[in-house]
């Protein structure tokens, strides 16, 4: 019977010092980090997670302003408000949600996302800082997983790791932070051949892959920490994980629930990241 690691408290716990720390900052001050939430299209999904985006800010006493744009937004009109946003004073951070219609190229403006507002750091100077451990800003989904892992007091340092899934925005960022407390790490993806018997080598197990249930008891080494970045909604509109939370949670020592897991955390360490900007900004390190 696994501990269930609870990302919702962690997260409050988290967000309630981001507000502390913002009020204290205020009162002496006079200023507050504020967001710029910027969304292209309607997808639904994308509504949902700006929505508790800009819900934190307001929880941790940050402003928030959402550009929402239409669908058929080109690259140059997007690229454009990016700009208009580097140049405003008062914006200390910029978030584009992901992902942005097909005419438009995810790169192009990332790159242009002035490098110290870029609170979600896929800006390719911050991904740089990452790899050398130079933590401008934390990776916003790796680094609420990190938070997770610490909080059942499990050592990283010396213990196998496996991720699976090797994107920019969790994989590889993810491998990066667990190497740098000293895991040994191993990244899997859909070419891994002979994944389970990998994946059962796993003392720390995080699973990013985007498919529902993929992972199940018989990849999971018995008093494995598993922790499930996966958000897939399921026909019947339920949310569920990458992991078969059901045949896995009986194996493992601790596991991440979803919904209430790894979600949360990531809005969470996406509020100190703004605060870290808006600090930054205005010298107050
Ligand atoms: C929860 C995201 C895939 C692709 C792009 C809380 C969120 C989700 C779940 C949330 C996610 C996932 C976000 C829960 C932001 C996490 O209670 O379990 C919060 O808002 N997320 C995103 O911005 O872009 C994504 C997943």
């Amino acid at each position: 019977m696994a501990n269930l690691i609870d990302g919702k408290q962690v997260s409050a716990t988290v967000k309630e010092q981001v507000k502390q720390e913002t009020e204290n900052l205020f009162q002496k001050y006079g200023k507050r980090p504020a967001l710029a939430v910027v969304i292209v299209g309607n997808n639904p999904a994308s509504r949902v997670y700006v929505n508790n985006k800009k819900k934190a800010c307001e929880m941790v006493g940050f402003q928030s302003f959402e550009y929402a744009l239409p669908e058929d937004t080109t690259q140059e009109e997007l690229l454009e408000l990016v700009q208009t946003l580097n140049a405003d004073e008062n914006i200390n951070g910029i978030l584009v949600q992901l992902p942005v219609p097909k005419q438009i190229d995810e790169n192009a403006i990332i790159n242009a996302i002035s490098s110290e507002k870029d609170v979600d750091a896929f800006h390719p100077e911050n991904v740089g800082k990452i790899m050398i451990g130079d933590y401008a800003f934390l990776p916003c989904t790796p680094a609420g997983v990190m938070e997770l892992i610490h909080a059942t007091g499990i050592e990283i340092s010396g213990k196998k790791c496996v991720v699976i899934g090797r994107s920019n925005i969790v994989g590889k960022p993810m491998a990066m932070l667990l190497l740098h407390e000293s895991g040994t790490v191993t990244i899997c993806h859909s070419r891994t051949q002979d994944l389970p018997s990998v994946t059962r080598e796993a003392d720390i197990l995080v699973v990013a892959i985007g498919k529902a249930n993929f992972v199940t008891a018989d990849m999971v080494k018995e008093g494995a920490v598993v922790i499930d970045v996966g958000m897939n909604r399921l026909e019947n509109g339920k949310l569920c994980g990458d992991v078969n939370f059901a045949e896995v949670e009986p194996k493992a020592s601790w596991i991440t629930p979803v919904p209430g897991g790894v979600g949360p955390m990531t809005i969470a360490m996406l509020m100190k990241n703004t605060l870290t900007a808006f600090k930054k900004q205005n010298n107050l390190f």
